[in-house]
């Protein structure tokens, strides 16, 4: 990790006014927010023949009855349309459309309007019955093809059958991904979650920015980076040059200190910054050392937007409430980086949580692509921020987590919560915040 996660927050108590003003959503799959613009959200086109399952496709991933399922084939005329936050990806919009394989003028209309929906799709997701595969299905994969928009296939009614083998070598030999679902009662789902991020087109899953977005053009971040013993010699972590990076990439300047200096900078400067951000080793005085006023955050937490997915590791950070003596924990690095002295995966995280939770746990560090496949001992995984990665392999290892029920979280954000400052340092990120805050509603939405 970087050896210094920032840290942050900890159980309820002082939400920021700007965050307890917003509506808190009632909505199970926390479609309500982030309020991303539907241009940023990636388009996801359901299509299909009539009746192949699509609309209960969407209802299956979405955990709603969105769309209305009947086993009269042409039930949906019109695309239908389901923004929400698809986990760990980020915005998507659905749009379960019309069956395309109708005849007649009234099907004339209704799949020119299906065919519409092509322009606007990102990934598609074509539909067939596990059974039922003809030219149809080929002239589809084929038009998107030359669209060059990515498609998975989704046999869905496996329980009625199953697709042949040489379609599946077909399929695979054309380098299209297919899943097995039965959409009513939820089989392959996940496996699906797991297809689109892989086809996800890379735009929609690299992290846009690590924080020039909530700093701006013109204006300034401070950054608090400790020189101690365990600070590489001549040089700044990756993290901290990334960041001052993207500061510049964003017309925006920063102010780097150490903690030390931290309150003297802040006094002489003429106006205040629109974030400071820290290394969380130091997370408890630069909190001490910010005007309230400012917004304060950490590396590791401008990572776990960047290269993860903030939403789900600040709501993993309140299992660590959940956490008694003689569980287990995984601490997983995504790179070996050599440990210094108190390092803070190996000593110092393992120290907060034994003293939050007032007994023995038990720890595995792993690093690189060490990562078990049975997930299944561990009370919580505790990630680094994975500045060597791309943000697909770190999405990756957070569905992982989710298919096998066990929270993840992040170095820095389960620093912040056994310190009790996670709330403040989630301050920039409302969407975070509010999750974090609805934990508990948020459990069964997450999966
Ligand atoms: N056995 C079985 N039935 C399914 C499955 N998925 C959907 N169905 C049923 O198939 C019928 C059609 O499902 P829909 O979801 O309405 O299909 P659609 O593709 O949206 O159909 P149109 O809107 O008419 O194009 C309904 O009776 C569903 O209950 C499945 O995996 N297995
Ligand atoms: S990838 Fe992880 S372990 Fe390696 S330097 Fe980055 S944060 Fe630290
Ligand atoms: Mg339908």
């Amino acid at each position: 990790m970087f050896r210094q996660q920032a840290g942050e927050e900890q159980s309820g108590s002082k939400l920021p006014q700007s965050i307890r003003d917003r509506k808190m959503t009632n909505d199970k799959t926390i479609d309500t927010f982030p309020a991303s613009p539907k241009g940023y959200r990636l388009h996801i086109g359901i299509f299909g023949r009539r009746n192949a399952g699509k609309s209960s496709l969407l209802n299956a991933i979405t955990r709603q009855h969105v769309s209305i399922v009947s086993e009269l084939a042409g039930t949906t005329t019109d695309p239908v349309e389901k923004p929400m936050e698809l986990l760990p990806l980020g915005p998507v919009l659905f749009i379960d459309t019309a069956g395309i394989d109708d005849a007649g003028a009234l099907g004339e209309l209704r799949v020119e309007k299906t065919r519409r929906t092509f322009d606007r799709t990102d990934l598609a997701l074509l539909v067939a019955e596990a059974g039922t595969w003809g030219d149809f299905e080929d002239q589809l994969l084929q038009e998107m093809a030359e669209r060059r928009t990515p498609v998975i296939v989704v046999f869905n009614k496996i329980d009625l059958g199953e697709p042949s083998g040489a379609l599946i070598d077909r399929l695979s030999a054309q380098k299209v991904p297919a899943v097995r679902t039965n959409a009513p009662a939820g089989t392959g789902i996940l496996d699906l979650r797991h297809a689109i991020l892989d086809a996800a087109p890379a735009e929609f899953t690299s992290g846009s920015a690590i924080l020039s977005d909530l700093v701006g053009p013109g204006e300034f971040a401070v950054l608090v980076v400790p020189i101690d013993k365990e600070a590489p010699k001549g040089r700044l972590i990756v993290p901290q040059v990334q960041s001052i990076r993207d500061l510049l990439d964003g017309d925006a300047w920063c102010l780097v200190v150490k903690e030390r200096e931290l309150r003297a900078a802040l006094q002489s400067l003429a106006k205040k910054p629109k974030l400071v951000v820290t290394d969380s080793q130091a997370f408890l005085k630069v909190a001490a050392d910010t005007p309230y006023d400012v917004p304060m955050t950490s590396f590791s937490i401008l990572f776990s937007r960047f290269k993860g997915d903030l939403v789900t590791q600040a709501v993993g950070a309140r299992a660590i409430d959940t956490l008694r003596a003689g569980d287990r924990v995984l601490m997983a690095e995504a790179c070996a980086h050599h440990p210094i002295g108190e390092d803070i995966g190996r000593v110092k995280i393992p120290r907060w949580l034994t003293q939050y939770v007032g007994g023995r746990l038990d720890f595995t560090h792993v690093q690189g692509h060490d990562f078990p496949q049975d997930l299944s001992p561990y009370k919580l995984v505790v990630h680094c921020g994975a500045c060597m990665w791309n943000r697909k392999e770190m999405l990756s290892r957070i569905l992982q987590c989710r298919a096998a029920g066990v929270p993840i979280t992040n170095y820095g954000l389960a620093i912040a919560f056994s310190l009790g400052i996670l709330e403040r340092a989630l301050g920039p990120f409302p969407a975070a915040c509010e999750a974090f805050m609805s934990a508990g509603a948020f459990a069964e939405v997450a999966r």
